[in-house]
């Protein structure tokens, strides 16, 4: 045996014999799938914060264009959040294996010399430079966020949508080059497969020496090792811990007892206990800065804003106004999301009538006793302030909010992501934003 060529420029330094067209065909035709639905998620999960209500809403205010598809987010099916942001996460962290082995098997085409052959031989390299960089950037920055809870305090989400848009135009560019290759290459395999067999070679795996590999690509090895797996057991393999990531991590988004199956959504948190408040916390009373001082009866009023002038209301006022019931869920930015919990207290449309919309309710400025930090102020849509699910709840599952769930009284809207869910709400302001 020749000696191991020592550049990886060199075709024969690569040697896996699992490398082929066949293979990196079928990777990419799943991630061509699933990176679609990230994309739609993500755009749509962008969408439930309405940015173009309120600059308070808005976490990437210099979009421009890239704000062109942007729509008024419905209060419901109370689900839906839930099942967009679910899906958005839980489908990114099931895709990590398919994307690495991906990479893993155009690796050599990254170190191909020449660096270009052609000006368009170079701006192909140029848009997989973006592909490869902007797939492992959006999914390293979502991976990060979910399990660090917001590493970057404030600019995870233009990172995060500039980022998306960047790789998503390389994508397509992409995905328009690639596919007709890759379903050629998946199907020429199948139609070998289901041939009469005996003859010809029955798939890439029990093929013979002699007969080389579908590979218009140019991605087999020149110079392959022994195998140790073949490509379908690779592939199976690369299924496997799909799997394993997708059954260890949906429980954070189904919530209850399957939570407990959530063995990859981050941990550290904190315990959000038993009882009728036993569900998760996103930030604690204490990591807001929120005091008892100010939370006490003597101490704390609500304070209603509008045209009919400023009324200030303490806890016991809110509970002598008629008191309403809504079975809705908590779901986070992150993925997670509770099922649903019952929660009591006042509509948003009566404290709208208060403040001297009687018929049309009108938009909505939420602030928090929380002093600092972007989660303190949120701005609701007039048909989210409407709904007759919308709360200024005061009770959930029965029991008073607890400080972490935002005693005196938070915001619960239907399929509002769980950030806008304002916690210690301290001033109410209603009008057309
Ligand atoms: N004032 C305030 N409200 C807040 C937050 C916060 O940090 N401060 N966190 C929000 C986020 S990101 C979520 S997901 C929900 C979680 O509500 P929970 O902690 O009651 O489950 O509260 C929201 N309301
Ligand atoms: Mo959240």
């Amino acid at each position: 045996m020749r000696d191991r060529p020592r550049l990886p420029s060199s075709p024969a330094f690569w040697r896996s014999p699992l490398r082929g067209t066949r293979f990196t065909a079928v990777l990419g035709l799943v991630l061509l799938g699933g990176i679609t639905v990230m994309f739609v998620t993500g755009l749509v999960s962008y969408a439930a914060y309405n940015p173009d209500l309120s600059p308070v809403n808005d976490t990437t205010p210099d979009k421009g264009l890239l704000g062109f598809y942007l729509f008024d987010w419905p209060a419901g099916p109370s689900w839906l959040y839930r099942l967009t942001q679910g899906t958005h996460v839980t489908l990114g962290v099931t895709l990590v294996p398919v994307l690495l082995a991906k990479l893993w098997s155009v690796v050599p085409k990254l170190f191909a010399l020449p660096p270009a052959r052609s000006l368009a031989h170079a701006l192909e390299r140029l848009s997989l430079l973006l592909l490869v960089g902007g797939g492992l950037f959006e999914f390293t920055t979502g991976v990060l966020n979910i399990q660090l809870e917001y590493v970057f305090p404030g600019s995870f989400y233009p990172l995060h949508f500039y980022g998306a848009w960047v790789f998503m135009s390389a994508f397509v560019v992409h995905a328009a080059l690639k596919t007709p290759a890759a379903v050629r290459a998946v199907r020429a395999v199948r139609e070998r497969s289901t041939g009469d067999g005996g003859e010809g070679p029955v798939a890439d795996e029990g093929r013979p020496a002699s007969v080389p590999p579908v590979d218009e690509a140019g991605l087999a090895s020149t110079r392959p090792a022994e195998p140790t797996i073949s490509r379908r057991g690779a592939l199976r393999l690369v299924g496997a811990s799909s799997l394993l990531l997708f059954l260890t991590t949906v429980g954070q988004s189904l919530g209850g007892p399957l939570r407990r199956t959530a063995l990859l959504a981050p941990h550290g948190g904190a315990d959000p206990g038993g009882g009728p408040n036993g569900f998760q916390i996103n930030k604690t009373a204490a990591y807001a800065g929120i005091t008892e001082a100010e939370t006490s009866a003597d101490a704390w009023r609500l304070v209603v804003t509008g045209p009919a002038g400023t009324v200030r209301l303490s806890r016991a006022d809110l509970l002598r106004l008629p008191q309403h019931s809504s079975s809705l869920p908590i779901a986070c930015v992150e993925g997670w999301s509770t099922a649903d919990q019952w929660w009591r207290g006042v509509r948003l449309r009566d404290l709208a009538a208060l403040a001297g919309y009687d018929t049309a309710v009108p938009d909505l400025l939420v602030e928090s006793l929380q002093r600092h930090g972007a989660f303190r102020r949120a701005a609701l849509r007039a048909n989210q302030v409407s709904d007759p699910r919308s709360l200024l709840a005061l009770y959930v599952n029965g029991e008073p909010l607890s400080p972490d769930h935002g005693f005196p009284a938070r915001i619960i809207v239907p399929a509002l992501p769980g950030v806008h869910n304002t916690k210690w709400v301290a001033r109410l302001t209603f009008g057309d934003l």
